[in-house]
């Protein structure tokens, strides 16, 4: 086991009833999301230590979100509570014929426009195994990249490796001049493992990786490698919605050395997707904590990922024994 740093902003997800829309609904129910948030509820899950690093307002929204996240085992106990609000975002569930629906509200949220030098990193990353972030705080303005760019320094000061989920938010980056390609360049010039979609890598590396082929993915990390010197692992997903609520999912992990694809298999009967691409990183980031190859990596995340479809919430709320008894396969009987 070990600790892993996760540092990003957390949100209060307000979601619509299944079968209404926004403008319909009288009703929201409240979870807690941020996608670095799910990735260290997941890594709790796991058995791994987890500690959430961030800024939250102080009132009662904040002791909410830090409530939550202590419920489910995460070392909170770096957290700032600071001038700003809480960011929000309203889902409305998708349904057949229909997919779900984000509406972003979070602008000046205490996260977004956290001073950087307010952050103790030296005394967060102590005794830790990695830092884990997102491509999200950057996407949120030059504030954003400030505070990716100083947990990342941070990071390399303290020789804790770095962990960078792209976690393309494309709404996010263009509501400023932004220059995405750019500053994803920089940030992954420390980073050991990455994760990326087709949609990063074309963003990155300036050539179609579209195709969610075997071969397309392999070019795909082996370009990974030749521009980004410390990176290690790379790991992605690719789904193919069949329909709304039955979509075909692998996984990926390339290392310096061996990769591992797995099996497509269907994910039906679909409740909620959105944190399953947390849920995979926490598995690849728990294979890679316990000394795994990109075998093991990849079967982590694709259990992960894919037991997430089956609960509401951005939090995949399982036993490690509910992971490691996934076989793609476990619906139907009842364990008694
Ligand atoms: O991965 C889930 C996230 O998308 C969700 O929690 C909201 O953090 C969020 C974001 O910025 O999209």
């Amino acid at each position: 086991t070990g600790t892993i740093v996760c540092f990003g902003e957390p949100l209060l997800r307000l979601t619509t009833p299944v079968g209404q829309m926004l403008t319909q609904a009288s009703a929201l129910d409240i979870t807690v999301g941020g996608a670095e948030a799910n990735v260290a509820v997941a890594l709790r899950a796991m058995g791994h230590g987890a500690r959430y690093v961030s800024a939250l307002p102080a009132n009662a929204l904040g002791d909410k979100v830090l409530g939550a996240l202590a419920g489910a085992g995460v070392d909170t106990g770096h957290c700032l509570r600071a001038p700003g609000r809480m960011g929000l975002y309203f889902l409305e569930a998708g349904a057949s014929l229909r997919p779900s629906a984000v509406t972003y509200d979070r602008d000046g949220s205490a996260f977004a426009t956290a001073d950087a030098g307010a952050f103790d990193f030296a005394s967060a990353l102590q005794g830790a195994r990695l830092l884990h972030l997102s491509g999200i705080t950057a996407a949120l303005g030059p504030n954003g990249v400030a505070l990716a760019r100083a947990a990342i320094a941070a990071a390399r000061a303290a020789d804790v490796p770095i962990s960078f989920d792209c976690n393309y938010r494309e709404r996010l980056w263009s509501a400023w001049d932004s220059q995405p390609r750019a500053i994803l360049m920089e940030l992954l010039q420390h980073a050991t493992i990455m994760f990326g979609n087709h949609r990063d890598m074309t963003l990155l590396l300036q050539k179609p990786f579209s195709g969610d082929g075997p071969e397309r993915r392999h070019e795909a990390a082996q370009a990974a490698f030749a521009t980004f010197p410390r990176l290690q692992v790379v790991a992605s997903t690719a789904r193919t919605p069949m329909t709304q609520t039955h979509h075909r999912l692998s996984a990926r992990v390339d290392r310096r050395g061996d990769h591992h694809q797995t099996a497509d298999i269907a994910i039906t009967d679909i409740i909620d997707r959105v944190g399953s691409g947390d849920a995979f990183a926490a598995g690849v980031l728990t294979g890679w904590l316990e000394g795994g190859d990109a075998a093991q990596m990849a079967r982590l995340g694709l259990a992960m990922n894919a037991l997430k479809h089956s609960q509401h919430g951005d939090w995949l709320r399982v036993t490690r024994a509910d992971v490691l008894a996934f076989d793609g396969d476990g619906g139907g009987d009842v364990r008694r």
